[in-house]
């Protein structure tokens, strides 16, 4: 139903993005849009390029007196740090990159493969996203997310947080998390980690409240929402796993354990009392609050690099350094937030799908008659 497509090198002239699909008569709130773009750009840990940028985006078309009119939504971010043009070719891959098998299959030095493997990119998606959400919020639909593991550090799982919770105890950490104990101790691994001139990797959660149950389906494979979630969330630069609800927890419990058990009553319709699904059965919403992970990895630009091999040369040499980041999970929840809500608005306009909002709300009326009556 939706369709993004980015562009844009990290210091390139420009970042832009156009979105396809998006239905006429929702008001758009740049300021929001800028806003979340802001909170990318947040967390301890990020490198020096965000002392640089401020990031906004303009919109270059699909938006006549901040509503949607239907059309192709075109986003546009001037980079201000644009200097591609001055910036050396590299021949020696870091190891973690798409460096060097970016540079085999498309035949050319390094350089224009970090620029667009860079999660520079991201920004657009999170632009893409903020729309998403601003959608979403007339359905009642919110989202939240916070970091729950950084290096060794972790935060102990609580299935039933609510989305209130997570935003009230994010809202003052700088690394939007919600215990402060853990905070102080994810900044100290990110301080030793910047100090060995390593790099440190991590989890975040994301979860989203209001989700009507029946998004999705299991009547085939590429329907289902957790596939296209995960799908989504791997395609962030540095993540190598995604879990939904107990995830990967699941393994080592028994099917009684492992499930949630259904209940009735007249004002709730059909309702579990526990979350272990993520909100995900037969990959379609169940009603409950969907919980989706990513683990990042640590991020591939070290200060003491790795060993590489010079693609010119073929002889041993260190692996390219450039400025780059400490830790980027706390920036990765932020674009987790955006890229889940591409997915459900996708999946709502899937199911309630029409040209203008007023359509879709008619419709989306309808069918929660239909399931709580
Ligand atoms: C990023 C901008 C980049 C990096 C980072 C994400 O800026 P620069 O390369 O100019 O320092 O900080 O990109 C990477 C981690 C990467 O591997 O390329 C951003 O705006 O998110």
């Amino acid at each position: 139903m939706l369709r993004t497509i980015t562009t844009g090198e990290s210091h390139g002239q420009y970042m832009a993005a156009i979105l396809e699909g998006m239905p006429s008569g929702l008001d758009v709130d740049l300021d929001f849009i800028n806003s979340e773009l802001a909170r990318r750009q947040q967390g301890y840990g990020r490198g020096g390029r965000q002392l640089i940028e401020k990031d906004r985006v303009e919109l270059v078309g699909g938006v006549v007196r901040q509503k949607t009119t239907g059309a192709p939504i075109g986003f546009l971010l001037r980079n201000r740090d644009f200097k591609i043009r001055e910036m050396p070719d590299v021949f020696h891959p870091r190891p973690g990159h798409a460096d060097l098998a970016g540079a085999l299959k498309y035949d050319q030095n390094i350089r224009p493969v970090l620029e667009r493997a860079s999660a520079r990119e991201t920004v657009m998606r999170v632009a893409v996203g903020a729309l998403c959400k601003l959608f979403l919020c007339e359905f009642d639909i919110e989202i939240a997310s916070h970091v729950v593991q950084i290096g060794g550090v972790c935060v102990p799982d609580k299935e039933d947080l609510a989305i209130d919770d997570i935003r009230k105890l994010t809202k003052k950490s700088s690394v939007n998390c919600i215990s402060r104990k853990a905070e102080k101790e994810m900044m100290k691994a990110i301080d030793a980690a910047r100090r060995q001139g390593d790099t440190c990797g991590g989890k975040f959660e994301v979860r989203v409240s209001g989700v009507p149950i029946g998004l999705g389906s299991y009547v085939h494979f590429e329907r289902k929402l957790d596939g296209r979630l995960a799908q989504v969330l791997m395609s962030l630069q540095t993540v190598k796993a995604v879990e939904i609800g107990r995830g990967t927890e699941l393994a080592g419990l028994s099917g009684s354990a492992a499930h949630d058990e259904i209940f009735h009553d007249k004002k709730r319709g059909f309702y579990h009392k526990t979350n272990r699904a993520g909100g995900l059965e037969g990959g379609v919403t169940n009603g409950a609050d969907l919980i989706v992970r990513a683990t990042m990895k640590p991020i591939s630009t070290l200060g003491q690099p790795l060993m590489s091999v010079n693609m010119k040369t073929r002889v041993a040499e260190q692996a390219h350094y450039e400025r780059s980041d400490i830790c980027a999970v706390p920036a990765g929840s932020v674009i987790g937030e955006s890229l889940v809500a591409t997915v459900i608005t996708d999946a709502m306009l899937e199911k309630f799908g029409g040209d203008s909002l007023g359509e879709i709300v008619r419709n989306y009326e309808g069918y929660l008659t239909q399931i709580y009556e």
